[in-house]
């Protein structure tokens, strides 16, 4: 039992139904790496996920009974459709008509009527089942420990039953695509349990020979996609049985479960993908397979390190939900901090991979076949703040799959753009699957053509930190330049001879017309003046840089020069819609005008003083009504304060982020309860924006430390321009940094506050440091070069 700032933490038993389970009392061994609890998952938000960027699994760790609910990235309901709206063009200039006349309400009905996709739904995405492990003899288990080892991905659950320990390990193996859960006691003979496996919908589920077990089907009642789910029991003494549906393991010394799952997405033959999986991993040990896997996670994984001081030890030896709870009850932990940020690392790398699917509303773990959302790609803010972190926190392997995804949106895009735009280039609108779906959606809201155009700054964001110019001239810059040309087409002229967007939306907040009438549709809302701001800035440097397209540069331009212009409005926020309207909800989750200031870059803080002042305004005004009320909103707002270089505010907005929206296991949590991994990931960014910047065309280390943060260090993050940048600090300033130059580049530093440059040694040698104005010095730097800093 320990006793701190009050709050009595107990260390005692748990008991559940059956059976009786005796909580560890063994030493935590924790670090900021690990979860661990000291009891099972009760519910799937308490489960920890392992995940390959394909497969995925979240592991209850029963003692009776095991439930692993599994996931395969590509199964969704549904397939490809053309839901494109051929009536929708011919009401388009009604429609802006209206919209230019004022008549929002009208528009808004008229838009309801006749813009939308047909149909204006996306099918969801779809668990792929549950592997149970029964193990009915067991009633009762002592010094049980649950956890997951972010460094390696192996989730492991412990316990003893009378004399015999158990340990089970679950991983989910990039490099040989299968699921791996292993069951070993210390005594011979003790491994016994019954395996099954089960999804809504009844597919069949069979045994098949004597130690393997396939569950397979097909979506939609038998019309949609072909899955399957295959197991193979590899036992190291006692014997298998197989019975019609199910195998049972009797008197083992150890058990290796292999399955692999895959689906008929990209054409193949799921059932022989899953053989030749099962066949290769099973002629290897367990402990290869495992080694293999953890070494890969441990690549990834390992290029960060964050270290954030004090933190309590007696805090950080308990399990993670009683240190939440610790947060909660208005106890600091900076150490849970630094878990959150890795676990946003973890849970990226563990549902996007290179070569597959982006990461959904939920990564890829999702156990319902209906779930919130569809589970599905949504484009006005979700899927673009699930790789918010991807660069910065050295993770860019990760961002591929949105690369892959954004550019297969291309063709279907098209034919959107052409068929309810007559526009050229390509379109996607707020909703979008694994079947190309680029049609407006869901409500009028979903008439916003801005989704693709927004989703290709990440793109740029890829070529900003790597500076892999074959990247941006094959990938990016085409997918680039196909968004600008609808746009392009798409922009209009209003009466005063400004190109703005129309019909236009500021997602997803509803204004108040001049007659006090709620309305959704209007002309240029202020984040798609910054979208196209951004798309056609970045396409103008992008081919600069590539020397290409001058003829194309001059039409953007001269487009840049004409779009309306950002404005500031009656409260001295930043307008959120061309005409300075009341919103319908003041204090919405959405701040999709600050877009320019996060994640865009048109606003900065020291580049444009007096539109941030109004950035701030609108911030101020969205949180004093109650903003900031989902996870990834809460995230978002972190990552404003963080751009204010407000440390302490941002910190405040972490702590929102883990006391209010966020569960046991780490996932995000969106009102009422349902996760969703962008609050993770916006969250994990955040803190990284806390520790360096580098969006304003200087690279700012440490600008936002809180004063909850007074010392710590983080190594191996990653700035714009080909850094990699590791910084210390203590007193709230910073002591040393080391910077490695993948590039050469004349390296613009803006000073931690409070500190001036002692040195800058490269390879023994000190060099040249210029002062700058404005608290800013520079320094030539070299690839391949080290560059240590000492301050003063
Ligand atoms: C957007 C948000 C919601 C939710 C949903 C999945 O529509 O406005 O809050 O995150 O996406």
């Amino acid at each position: 039992m320990l006793n701190m700032h009050g709050l009595v933490l107990c260390a005692c038993a748990i008991t559940t139904m059956t059976p009786l389970i005796v909580a560890s009392d063994l030493p935590a061994d924790s670090d900021d790496m690990t979860l661990w609890y000291r009891q099972p998952a009760e519910k799937w938000l308490h489960a920890l996920p392992v995940g390959n960027g394909r497969l995925g699994a979240m592991v209850f760790g029963g003692i009776d009974r095991e439930r692993i609910q599994l996931n395969e990235n590509s199964l969704w309901s549904g397939g490809p459709i053309d839901p494109n709206n051929p009536e929708a063009l011919k009401h388009l200039p009604e429609l802006r008509r209206m919209l230019f006349e004022g008549r929002y309400v009208e528009a808004d009905e008229f838009a309801k009527a006749h813009s939308l996709g047909t149909p204006a739904r996306v099918k969801p995405y779809q668990t792929l089942g549950d592997l149970f492990l029964e193990m009915s003899a067991v009633k009762e288990a002592a010094e049980y420990r649950r956890e997951l080892d972010l460094a390696t991905g192996i989730c492991r659950v412990r316990y003893r039953v009378g004399d015999a320990r158990y340990t089970r390990e679950v991983f989910a193996s990039a490099p040989d695509q299968v699921i791996v859960i292993r069951m070993a006691c210390d005594k011979p003979g003790r491994v016994s349990t019954t395996v099954r496996m089960t999804r809504p919908g009844r597919p069949v589920c069979e045994s098949v020979g004597d130690s393997t077990l396939v569950m397979k089907g097909r979506c939609d009642g038998g019309e949609g996609m072909a899955f399957q789910a295959r197991l193979r029991v590899l036992n190291e003494g006692g014997k298998v049985e197989a019975s019609k549906d199910s195998l049972t393991i009797a008197g083992a010394d150890r058990v290796t479960l292999l399955l692999a799952a895959a689906t008929s997405y990209r054409g193949g033959d799921s059932e022989a993908d899953c053989v030749k999986r099962l066949a290769s991993a099973s002629r290897e040990s367990y402990d290869a397979l495992r080694e293999r896997s953890a070494a890969d996670v441990r690549g990834h994984m390992g290029r960060v390190k964050l270290v954030l001081a004090p933190a309590d030890d007696a805090v950080k030896a308990l399990p993670t939900d009683e240190r939440l709870e610790f947060v909660r009850k208005g106890g600091d932990d900076s150490g849970l901090i630094a878990l959150y940020f890795q676990m946003g690392r973890y849970l990226l790398l563990s549902s996007s991979r290179p070569g597959g699917l982006p990461a959904n509303l939920q990564g890829l773990w999702c156990e319902e076949m209906h779930p919130p959302w569809n589970c599905d790609y949504h484009l006005n803010i979700n899927l673009q703040m699930n790789y918010w972190p991807a660069e910065v926190t050295n993770l860019a392997e990760c961002a591929q799959p949105l690369v892959d995804y954004l550019d297969s949106l291309r063709e279907p895009g098209r034919k959107t753009a052409r068929v309810h735009y007559g526009c050229r280039g390509f379109t996607a609108h707020h909703l979008s699957d694994v079947w190309g779906f680029t049609v407006p959606a869901d409500g009028v809201w979903g008439l916003w053509p801005m989704g693709a155009a927004w989703l290709c700054q990440n793109l740029l964001e890829h070529y900003a930190f790597g500076g892999d110019r074959v990247f941006l001239e094959k990938r990016a810059y085409p997918i680039m330049k196909e968004a600008a040309e609808f746009l392009l087409d798409f922009l209009v002229e209003d009466p005063q001879g400004r190109l703005v967007t129309n019909p236009s939306h500021s997602p997803e907040n509803w204004f108040l017309t001049p007659e006090g009438k709620k309305a959704c549709l209007c002309v240029g809302a202020t984040m798609d003046l910054e979208i196209v701001h951004d798309l056609f800035t970045n396409c103008i440097a992008a081919g600069e840089a590539l020397d290409v397209d001058a003829e194309f540069r001059a039409k953007l331009a001269a487009a840049l020069k004409k779009l309306a212009p950002l404005q500031v409005g009656r409260h001295g926020q930043l307008q959120e819609w061309l005409v300075d309207f009341e919103e319908n909800e003041v204090g919405h989750r959405h701040m999709s005008h600050l877009y320019a200031f996060h994640p865009g870059n048109q606003i900065t803080l020291r580049g444009t003083p007096d539109l941030a002042k109004a950035v701030r305004a609108s911030l101020e005004r969205r949180l004093e009504h109650g903003g900031g009320g989902t996870g990834w909103s809460r995230a978002w707002v972190a990552l404003f304060w963080a751009r204010f270089e407000e440390g302490d505010l941002a910190a405040d907005s972490l702590k929102v982020l883990l006391t209010q929206s966020t569960e046991a296991n780490l996932f995000d949590l969106h009102p009422p309860h349902i996760f969703q991994i962008d609050g993770n990931l916006g969250g994990t960014a955040a803190i990284a924006e806390m520790l360096l910047q580098s969006h304003a065309g200087e690279v700012s280390l440490l600008p936002a430390i809180p004063k909850s943060w007074p010392a710590g260090s983080v190594t191996g993050l990653r700035a714009r321009t080909g850094l990699q940048v590791d910084v210390a600090w203590k007193d709230g300033q910073a002591t040393s940094a080391t910077l490695k130059a993948d590039q050469d580049r004349t390296c613009k530093l803006r000073v931690p506050r409070g500190r001036s440059i002692k040195s800058i040694v490269s390879e023994g040698r000190p060099i040249e440091v210029h002062s700058i104005e404005d608290g800013c010095a520079s320094f030539d730097a070299r690839a391949g070069r080290r560059y240590e800093l000492a301050f003063q």
